[in-house]
């Protein structure tokens, strides 16, 4: 395939912006060469600016579940637009995505709603905070909450992608409340909460990981951590900005059949527009701002498109709600062409998915946490990324993001990226 145009894109953009992307992961650093410079989309693929054609597996890293340019978003974002883009005052769409998400979602009253996964994640955080009366919170090393300076304490997704899982901007004042812990190891949680006896507001975890790759939470894990929160007081965080309404309706908290305390959304519930939210039980929510004393706020929060976007999108989930069941087939068909394909290569390698969310790692040892998808072989990964690339499947450029699979997608495209893969090594 030729990128040439993609490539003079780029140069021209570096001049202006910071490495020529406006997030750090779509620089394809990590996997070399220069980014493709996307045109336009339309269900499962892709329609780059020098002509090419690439299935798409990363869905805009998670938003597009029912793929590009889907018709019934499309209509209600042109139909919304016309009548007014922002009003910073309140609307009744706002209550309608609200009571739909609240209806959709187990364990929770009410939601706000703000512009970015990172937002939500963020002010989760505060919100546990101020209702507990505690400073500290506890993350695990390679899952990423967005990039406000909490989270940046070995983050997972471009974070340390990039080199930077701490990074520099961050004050000590700040990192000294992040408490790490590890994935699947309940006793670093344990040795942590005991080691700071009520000082701990919230425990903040991706319940199925996606900034390490995609990893799964063993069931002793979650739910020992959702016994020892109860126990300790400490308010259980699920940032189920990638899962939400992703793995079924009710996210990973229905899938795993674990409640959560507060719960936050990005990606899906936007519909492909920036729509972030955090949600809880009344006692909870109320402590928010006008209720209540802990402040969150935002010029475009609630924004009229991204709620027409977001309501579009739950309604037909809502709906059809075969389509998890689906997904979930398709990302299960992919996993097992993928396995028949690497066992006969002899590279060491392991395949996570859970519902529609997969990723593959080169490495011989199981991937359950940080420091097992850190193992993968980066130069292996750059070998299949470009593999991949050159016969027109768009991959996540870095072995530390997962996959998210799209509807549009159908078998044929998943068989074609499954004989793709014969070729590359
Ligand atoms: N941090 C996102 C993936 N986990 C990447 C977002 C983007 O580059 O668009």
């Amino acid at each position: 395939m030729i990128y040439k145009r993609s490539s003079a894109l780029f140069n021209e953009a570096k001049k202006y912006i910071p490495g020529g992307v406006n997030s750090p992961v779509r620089a394809f650093n990590a996997v070399g060469g220069d980014p493709i410079f996307v045109k336009e989309a339309k269900g499962a693929y892709l329609y780059d600016e020098d002509g090419n054609t690439l299935i798409d597996y990363i869905a805009s890293w998670g938003p597009l579940i029912l793929g590009h340019v889907y018709e019934p978003v499309l209509n209600a974002i042109i139909d919304k637009a016309k009548k007014g883009t922002s009003f910073g005052m309140p609307t009744e769409i706002e209550t309608d995505l609200a009571k739909l998400a609240v209806s959709m979602v187990p364990n929770i009253d009410k939601i706000r709603f703000v512009n970015s996964g990172t937002e939500a994640c963020m002010s989760a955080v505060r919100l546990a905070r101020g209702y507990s009366g505690k400073d500290k919170i506890i993350k695990f090393s390679g899952c990423y909450h967005g990039h406000s300076d909490s989270f940046l304490i070995q983050a997972g997704s471009g974070a340390v992608t990039f080199g930077s899982p701490n990074s520099p901007g961050v004050t000590q004042g700040t990192a000294k409340d992040t408490l790490l812990a590890n994935y699947n190891d309940l006793e670093s949680v344990k040795a942590l909460t005991s080691a700071n006896k009520g000082e701990i507001a919230a425990v903040i975890i991706e319940p199925i990981a996606g900034n390490m790759g995609c990893i799964i939470p063993t069931e002793e894990f979650i739910t020992g951590l959702r016994e020892l929160c109860t126990k300790e007081g400490i308010l259980l965080i699920f940032d189920e900005v990638m899962t939400g309404f992703r793995l079924g309706a009710g996210g990973a908290q229905e899938a795993l059949g674990i409640p959560a305390d507060i719960v936050t959304f990005g990606k899906v519930i936007g519909g492909g527009l920036p729509v972030g939210a955090f949600a809880a039980r009344n006692e909870i929510m109320n402590y928010l701002a006008p209720d209540g004393p802990v402040y969150q706020a935002g010029t475009l929060s609630g924004n009229p498109l991204a709620m027409s976007a977001g309501l579009a999108m739950l309604t037909e989930l809502n709906n059809r709600p075969e389509v998890f069941e689906s997904l979930a087939d398709k990302t299960e068909h992919l996993h097992e062409g993928f396995d028949n394909v690497l066992k006969t290569k002899g590279i060491p390698y392991q395949i996570n998915r859970y519902g529609s969310m997969i990723s593959v790692h080169f490495t011989d040892a199981p991937v359950v946490d940080f420091a097992s998808s850190a193992k993968g072989n980066n130069e292996t990964f750059k070998t299949y990324f470009h593999g991949m690339l050159n016969q027109g499947i768009y991959l996540p450029p870095s072995a530390f993001e997962s996959y998210f699979l799209n509807d549009a997608l159908s078998y044929g495209d998943l068989d074609k990226t499954i004989d793709a893969l014969k070729k590359v090594f």
